[in-house]
């Protein structure tokens, strides 16, 4: 057998130019012959312990070389099936044994899924996002996301300007303001001015989103606008999460927006 656990129709080139896109990123423990595994947890709610996990290759080996993307060599994150409890944390690499690990206690109960978001080490390497479910006993209150379009944090009134399409790049304008008025303290965070996750409801599959304009170099700052370009597969809700950082604080907002059709008359 040589598949090396790279699916070659995949990536082909066969049907319509848009099919690629509707193959949903992230909602597998493998791909691109690589493996979620070893996942471990507090399995209740309020016990402090540790989140670990390993990413193995086609041959089972603990991967311990990455290529960094986005200042970070594998990128973590943790969301509740319903959108609620998003975390984006960078654990750290045992060398030795290839996990990554970081001290972890659960907020509230229910089915999480964890993303692994990473770069493998060669030149050329292509994204991996690898996902696989957990499960946190406790009483459960899950939430049912309605489109919004702001979101406040600490005092940080952030809004979402654009539209979603389904199957088109789409941009996102965000905007941060405190007290009414534009915030331009924004620091540089994981190469950019802020980081955007955008997940779809239903399958929580994890769309690749860009942020544009140029890396800020260190010191600088920016706001009160952040521009991001997101391809969403399909009609739908997304649920978005906007990381940016403020005099060294990291904060999360949080949007759902629902996206439209193509527009009538594009043929393809
Ligand atoms: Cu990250």
């Amino acid at each position: 057998m040589e598949t090396h656990g790279e699916d070659q129709n995949a990536h082909g080139g066969t049907g319509a130019g848009a099919s690629a896109a509707h193959a949903p990123n992230g909602v597998s423990i493998d791909a691109g012959g690589f493996l979620l595994a070893q996942l471990s947890a507090p399995r209740a709610v309020g016990e402090p312990g540790e989140l670990s996990f390993q990413v193995l290759d086609a041959s089972g080996d603990p991967v311990t070389d990455y290529t960094t993307s986005h200042e970070r060599e594998l990128h973590t994150i943790v969301v509740r099936s319903d959108g609620a409890g998003f975390r984006h944390v960078h654990p750290t690499l045992d060398e030795a044994s290839g996990t990554w690990s970081l001290p972890w206690e659960w907020d509230a109960a229910g089915s999480y899924r964890l993303y692994a978001d990473f770069t493998p080490a060669g030149d050329g390497a292509e994204g991996v996002t690898l996902s696989r479910s957990i499960n946190v006993a406790g009483e459960l209150s899950p939430v049912d996301p309605e489109p919004s379009r702001s979101s406040e944090v600490d005092g940080f009134v952030v809004t979402l300007d654009g539209e979603l399409v389904a199957g088109a790049a789409s941009e996102l304008t965000l905007t941060v303001e405190r007290d009414g008025r534009p915030v331009t303290a924004l620091e540089p965070y994981l190469g950019a001015f802020g980081h955007l996750v955008a997940l779809r409801q239903g399958d929580l599959a994890f769309l690749h989103v860009h942020p544009e304009g140029e890396e800020p170099e260190a010191g600088s700052t920016g706001g009160p606008e952040i521009a991001f370009a997101a391809t969403a597969p399909t009609p739908g809700r997304y649920l978005l999460y906007l990381d940016f950082q403020v005099d060294g604080e990291v904060r999360t907002a949080e949007f759902v927006l629902d996206a439209a059709s193509a527009a009538a008359g594009e043929d393809h």
